[in-house]
């Protein structure tokens, strides 16, 4: 069994930065000691992180590869996008399986095994998205926690006709997830006015790509956040997680239910920190094609539909909740396409252009800038993107934290260095522009371990696809 010996860094947890080194055995941590505790003999591999960071690998709890949708399907493949990842740093992804209405849950599942089974350069683990809510596919929610080890079941308030459940649909499977103890994801935004509004701009003749945002006000999403919340509370307080949070005003939702001690989390995305409205999807002509994602990125300041205090902005504000813990985590619902041929299906109508952007190899270095310009802590860096992630969706403390008995999944950081993100420059995601083209971050990933393989070092990808693992997952271990 080969070791790997971690020698003179800083090990991040989510309770401090302390020098230790790091002794990984095969596919898991050994053992921590006082740095030149452990001898070098029989040691196949030291790594000296003398001035860097010692961090648990990412996990990406929001991703969707190769997911049908909008007549296309997402460009990056499991083989693509999980080595995309190990890129920036994550060591786990959770994707969602897909079941619509009328197809089998089980089908679905399946599905999503055969894509990613033998393709994978990290570990694995599934959501299931229940597009369809019916007898049969309650039925295979419990057979999901109990024999699959999904735990987690994606819902939709939006996208009426796709993937859109009505609210007695969502109780129905609220109340389904709390005899079994899962957790229900929520894409919360009124889908149904949604629709209206976009159809009335269409019909305005306003078809560029920032009427996406402008006909999806953040006001929509409270309401269906709150809505989501009143269901849940309805359904026997389900623990609910509310996804890809972009607006002050759902934020506030998700921290009054939290100041009640409801079992309510919630995550942001990193284009919801960074992108704004004015600088992307707002752009002239159809560039803005680029940053069409839904929830959508929203105005910087000022934004007149906001509703609360007057002066919020909603970045500053979710980087508040991050900070505060209203929002628990950080994913990247990572669901890229290209501008040529798959974001050009919306030339000429908003509606038509592919929901998605592709982050999932960023996301450890964007949340790492805001470490560097003050808005986060390391330690909540780690919380945020590594060890809640692995508690709230079942896998801690398999993954998630740097302890003896986890699995090896290691990252050396080092913040001295820069990474330049842009298609020419840092990029390996698979899709032809980058939504982050020009950012320059403080702080670069040096090497990343996956289960004690380097998949990542000096600036090498060294893994390789099918060392990823499928992740049976426990129930959620981040109850109020
Ligand atoms: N939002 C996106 O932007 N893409 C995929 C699905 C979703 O909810
Ligand atoms: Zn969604
Ligand atoms: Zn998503």
């Amino acid at each position: 069994m080969s070791r790997t010996l971690i020698k003179n860094g800083k090990v991040v947890s989510t309770t401090g930065v302390v020098e230790h080194d790091v002794l990984l055995d095969g596919e898991t941590i050994s053992a921590l000691g006082a740095p030149g505790y452990f001898t070098e003999e029989g040691i196949d591999r030291v790594i000296d992180a003398a001035g860097k960071y010692v961090i648990p690998g990412g996990i990406d709890v929001h991703t969707h590869m190769e997911l049908p949708f909008g007549g296309t399907f997402a460009s990056d493949t499991f083989e693509t996008g999980t080595r995309a990842a190990a890129w920036g740093g994550t060591t786990t992804i959770i994707d969602f399986a897909v079941q619509k209405a009328g197809e089998d849950v089980h089908a679905g599942l399946a599905d999503w095994h055969r894509k990613a089974e033998g393709e994978c350069a990290i570990d694995y683990g599934f959501h299931q998205i229940i597009g369809g809510v019916d007898d049969e596919s309650l039925k295979a929610m419990k057979y999901l926690v109990d024999h699959e080890g999904i735990s987690s079941f994606k819902l939709f308030m939006a996208y009426p006709g796709v993937f859109y459940s009505d609210d007695g649909q969502v109780l129905r499977a609220m109340q389904t997830a709390a005899e079994c103890g899962a957790m229900i994801m929520m894409h919360a935004e009124n889908g149904i006015a949604i629709d209206v509004l976009v159809q009335q701009a269409l019909a305005r003749g306003e078809t560029d790509p920032k009427y996406h945002s402008l006909t999806r006000p953040s006001p929509l999403e409270a309401e269906a956040t709150h809505r989501a919340i009143v269901l849940s509370h309805v359904a026997g307080n389900v623990p609910l997680y509310v996804v890809h949070m972009s607006a002050g005003d759902a934020l506030n939702e998700i921290a009054a239910a939290r100041h009640l001690g409801r079992n309510v989390f919630a995550e942001t995305c990193p284009q919801y920190l960074y992108l704004t409205l004015e600088e992307t999807l707002g752009k002239p002509g159809f560039e803005g094609a680029k940053w069409v994602c839904s929830t959508p990125v929203r105005s910087k300041t000022n934004d007149p539909h906001y509703i609360g205090q007057m002066g919020h902005g909603h970045q500053s504000d979710l980087w508040k909740g991050l900070r505060m813990n209203e929002l628990a985590i950080v994913s990247t619902d990572h669901c890229p396409f290209c501008f040529k041929d798959q974001k050009e299906m919306g030339l000429g109508n908003f509606s038509a252009i592919p929901n998605g952007i592709g982050g999932v190899e960023h996301r450890m270095e964007l949340l790492y800038q805001g470490v560097a310009s003050g808005e986060l802590s390391l330690e909540r860096w780690v919380e945020t993107c590594c060890t809640t992630p692995a508690r709230m969706f079942g896998l801690y403390p398999r993954k998630g934290v740097i302890t003896p008995g986890a699995d090896a999944d290691v990252v050396v950081w080092d913040p001295t260095k820069k990474t330049k993100i842009g298609i020419n420059d840092k990029h390996h995601m698979n899709m032809d522009h980058s939504a982050y083209e020009g950012y320059v971050i403080d702080g670069k990933v040096d090497t990343v371990i996956s289960r004690g393989t380097v998949v990542v070092e000096g600036d090498q990808y060294v893994g390789r696809k099918g060392h990823g693992q499928y992740l049976k997952r426990g129930l959620s271990q981040y109850l109020v």
